[in-house]
């Protein structure tokens, strides 16, 4: 990409979005196209259409969704698979139509069966059952690898899927009904730390296993395939490293500087048993990630807690 490409990141406002543009700035990339969820709503699929014949952007980050975690993926079933169905299917259709150069479309590591072996490698999607609490979002990510892979073997169309693993870091949610684990967590811990609550509750038995990478290095490794992969199929991005619920909790307990317990709640879900994406394509690519999932988690609470002094 050229450093005055006009470029197009769908979602700028989330978790993802934003630190792709955070990244392509400070990388020296000006021209950006960023419309929020009232200035464009990209289930509407005239709106959408409009939007790309006027804007004819060269390159579309489709960092778009409707996202949240385990609960939420199961509760909002049906909004879950619809907006991300809808969303994705017209901004690349679109992109299609108006000759966009290429675009890079965000999955999940949900994408693989629920019982896949360990690590995953790109090729076990669709070898096997999905994990029931988030089959919806995980049908819809598959569906927009599918689309990207349909367009480029149909048109010719560069465009290309990455898997991230469990991400965190600026913008995240912190809601803790819809929130993922971690960001959840950092707020249990600090709240029950500010009011001097004797324990902490995690949900689930602790024993699942999660990879987590900070989103400015997903950022990072989407701006180097960007430049550098031009083929089907999907790129996993994770640091190649996991830890379990417990262990998590241990290390942002201490982080925080809670010195109460910790309980478990087993009437919630643990989901999948184990994610941790095989990252060796990637690898032999030429990317590693760069911060540790310690580093990372000083830097998240760090912010947190400056934005959030008294409960
Ligand atoms: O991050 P999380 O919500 O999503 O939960 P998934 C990960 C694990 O942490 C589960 C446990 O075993 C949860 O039961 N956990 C413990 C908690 N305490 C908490 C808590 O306070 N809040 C939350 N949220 N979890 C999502 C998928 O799966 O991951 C999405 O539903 C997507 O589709 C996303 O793939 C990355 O890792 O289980």
């Amino acid at each position: 990409m050229d450093l005055n490409a006009k470029i197009y990141i769908a979602g700028h406002r989330g978790m993802v979005g934003s630190a792709v543009n955070r990244f392509l700035k400070k990388t020296g990339y000006t021209n950006f196209i960023l419309k929020n969820s009232s200035e464009l709503d990209l289930t509407n699929q005239h709106a959408v259409n409009t939007f790309f014949e006027a804007e004819k952007p060269e390159y579309v980050f489709l960092a778009a969704a409707r996202v949240g975690g385990i609960m939420a993926n199961n509760t909002y079933r049906a909004d879950f698979i619809y907006e991300n169905l809808m969303m994705e299917s017209n901004v690349i259709h679109a992109a299609y139509k108006e000759g966009v150069k290429k675009l890079l479309f965000f999955g999940s590591s949900c994408i693989y069966p629920k019982f896949a072996p360990q690590p995953m490698k790109e090729e076990y999607m669709l070898t096997g059952l999905l994990e029931h609490t988030n089959e919806p979002y995980a049908i819809s990510k598959i569906a927009g690898i599918k689309l990207c892979d349909a367009y480029r073997a149909q048109y010719g169309c560069n465009f290309i899927s990455v898997m991230p693993t469990n991400l965190y870091g600026p913008n995240d949610n912190y809601d803790l009904q819809n929130a993922h684990v971690l960001p959840s967590l950092i707020r249990k811990f600090h709240e029950a730390k500010l009011n001097n609550e004797s324990s902490v509750t995690v949900w689930g038995t602790g024993a699942p296993r999660r990879e987590f990478l900070h989103v400015d290095d997903l950022a990072e490794a989407c701006c180097f395939l960007m430049g550098s992969y031009n083929e089907e199929g999907l790129v996993n991005i994770g640091a190649g490293e996991d830890i379990t619920i417990s262990e998590l909790a241990l290390l942002i307990k201490e982080i925080v500087g809670f010195e109460g317990t910790i309980e478990f709640d087993h009437s919630k879900p643990d989901g999948t048993p184990r994610k941790l994406l095989d990252v060796s394509k990637l690898t032999s690519l030429g990317w590693t990630y760069n911060i540790s999932l310690r580093e990372g988690l000083k830097r998240v609470y760090d912010e947190y807690s400056a934005q959030h002094l008294v409960n």
